[in-house]
């Protein structure tokens, strides 16, 4: 639906800025709060693959990385769509006439993709029942929360994040849609010792994507040549990547997402973060950082 059907439609005032309101204690938009008794009752399959990550810890690129392995490298089957369109994106809910995640998933032919960025006790009890596969992907907090700063600056589906001092300990307060960056990537952690979960780090993707990229293929139970191992790698780097319409999120209406303001794909490294937080700043974060991941085997890098 273009822009103009949207306007027509006096869609806009509903999904832009939207309001928030909390299920189980976690901030979501009032849109998927209202619908979570459909989203929690979301009907998983066996063979459903499902990419959760917290918001900004590498979704799109997994993703991307993802369709790659299962087009066997094919380039224009990749294009076929946004990557939005690609994997339904569960419990993002929006007012009809528009797609919620939901809508996609149930109309997408098996195999699907899916994307969440739920914590995992909210995830639908049916992905564990079914044994579904899932990729969980982490990122460093200093990194997800500039990331996810700049991203409610541009992308008027989410609230606004007000300052860089306020939205500093929004994020550490966990008031930020999806809730807690710690819970959520300890829960997730906790869970992958249960679960077929393969948990990444955004770091080590970065770091060295032929090994990570592997570590995909493995969980997938799939296999490529080395060149089109190759081919991946280069298709799904972040230079590639920001210049793929069907990647980047510029298909959007500027109303929605305003790349002017900051672009979706924006820096794509760790340690960004350096750029912003001042030093008191970054003290104060360590200690409230060492206090919510007391006691917990995961770690991050905050640099390479
Ligand atoms: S979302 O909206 O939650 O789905 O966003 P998500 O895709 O998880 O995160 C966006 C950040 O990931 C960066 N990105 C990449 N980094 C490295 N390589 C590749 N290929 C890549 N693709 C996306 C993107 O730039 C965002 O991070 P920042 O730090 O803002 O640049």
């Amino acid at each position: 639906m273009s822009l103009e059907e949207m306007k027509d439609l006096h869609l806009e005032e509903k999904y832009l800025q939207p309001e928030t309101k909390e299920v189980n204690g976690i901030l979501m938009t009032k849109m998927i709060s209202d619908n979570w008794d459909k989203i929690w009752n979301f009907q998983a399959k066996p063979d459903d693959l499902l990419i959760a990550t917290y918001a900004k810890a590498g979704t799109t690129w997994t993703q991307e990385i993802v369709d790659m392995i299962q087009n066997d490298g094919d380039l224009q089957k990749c294009q076929r769509a946004n990557t939005f369109d690609r994997h339904p994106f569960i419990e993002w809910a929006l007012p009809p006439p528009l797609s919620s995640g939901l809508d996609l998933a149930n109309k997408m032919p098996s195999p699907r993709t899916l994307k969440t960025h739920l914590p995992v006790q909210m995830l639908p009890p049916s992905f564990w029942k079914e044994n579904a596969k899932i990729i969980y992907v982490a990122r460093n907090a200093k990194d997800c929360l500039v990331s996810y700063y700049h991203f409610s600056r541009m992308n008027k589906m989410v609230p606004d994040p007000g300052s860089w001092e306020e939205y500093v300990e929004t994020f550490k307060a966990g008031k930020v849609l999806w809730g807690s960056w710690y819970d959520h990537v300890k829960g997730w952690w906790h869970a992958k010792d249960q679960h077929r979960i393969l948990y990444l780090f955004y770091e080590d993707m970065k770091e060295d994507p032929r090994r990570e990229i592997r570590k995909i293929l493995k969980f997938l139970e799939k296999e490529v040549s080395e060149e089109v191992l190759d081919k991946i790698i280069h298709h799904t780097s972040f230079e590639v990547m920001k210049e793929n319409p069907m990647a980047n999120y510029t298909t959007l209406p500027t109303s929605i997402m305003d790349h002017s303001i900051s672009p979706f794909m924006r820096r794509g490294m760790p340690g960004d973060w350096k750029n912003y937080f001042t030093v008191a700043q970054n003290e104060d974060f360590d200690k409230d950082y060492e206090r919510k991941m007391a006691g917990s085997t995961l770690t991050f890098r905050t640099a390479l």
